[in-house]
């Protein structure tokens, strides 16, 4: 029985460690700026766990064959523990997962609490119950003012938002239902929700933030390879959550003011 047991606990480590090491099922190709050094991060988090893991499981294995039922076994003996050995495991324990907190924090802190660049473009997304709506300032660089009574969901584009139409800087704001942008320049994404969190989550750009109903959370990143990237929602919001999806077209500048001006000029 102890040595059925280390063989089906080596058996499940060594299957579940290779799906990672063969990278079965792993994020896409990263396709912005700060991918490179989010990956990096992610590997090497991944690589000392995983260490951590195949050892604690090898061990435990061991044991459960070691310490098997025999004719000639004693009575187990009370163990009142060991506190050096304590202190020694919750210390480095502790300097692991702080170290790798302080090692990652610029990282993430980077989209958050750095400024946007001058020349971004400004994308306001919001999460709505199940779809991601887009909405871009226009010539005018303003957003126009919403208003929660003037939410009409089931109007979609702008009348979903609650677009406030009186508001002068309203007039040039185009609201889309797939978020373009230029590649190489910074984006800068107001995120927004109306009835319940949601988590704008692309993938491609290693880019994940919930949106909360009643804030404007400020991030951004720099996609540096066109494409057309999913967009995901990254928190279970309801029955239509799986559903949820959009798609982020990265393309050249030239593109992407031809299609702002097409939007612009349908809206006129
Ligand atoms: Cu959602």
């Amino acid at each position: 029985m102890g040595l059925l047991l280390l063989c089906v606990i080596w058996l499940i480590t060594l299957a579940s460690t290779y799906f990672f090491i063969a990278k079965t099922w792993w994020l896409p190709h990263g396709a912005s700026a700060s991918a490179a050094s989010i990956d990096h991060q992610f590997a090497v988090t991944f690589v000392l766990m995983g260490i951590i893991f195949v050892a604690a499981q090898m061990a435990l294995g061991y044991f459960a064959w070691k310490y098997r039922d025999r004719s000639s076994a004693t009575n187990a003996s009370y163990s009142h523990g060991n506190l050096t050995l304590e202190l020694i495991w919750t210390a480095l324990t502790a300097i692991l997962f702080i170290g790798l907190n302080l090692v990652g924090s610029p990282i993430w802190a980077a989209e958050r609490f750095r400024p946007s660049a001058d020349e971004a473009t400004h994308v306001e997304v919001t999460g709505m119950q199940f779809a991601w709506y887009f909405r871009y300032p226009g010539p005018d660089g303003k957003f126009g003012i919403t208003k929660p009574e003037l939410e009409d969901p089931s109007a979609g584009g702008e009348a979903a938002l609650g677009l406030d139409t009186s508001d002068p800087a309203s007039k040039d704001d185009i609201v889309t239902g797939i978020m373009e942008v230029p590649v190489g320049r910074e984006v800068d994404v107001i995120l927004r929700a109306h009835d319940v969190i949601h988590s704008f989550f692309v993938p491609a750009m290693r880019f994940k933030q919930d949106a909360v109903p009643g804030l404007a959370i400020h991030m951004h990143f720099t996609p540096t390879e066109a494409g057309s990237y999913e967009i995901a929602c990254a928190e279970l919001c309801g029955l239509g959550h799986y559903k949820m999806h959009g798609i982020l077209k990265v393309v050249s500048q030239n593109e992407f003011d031809q299609w702002l001006a097409g939007h612009e000029a349908e809206k006129q």
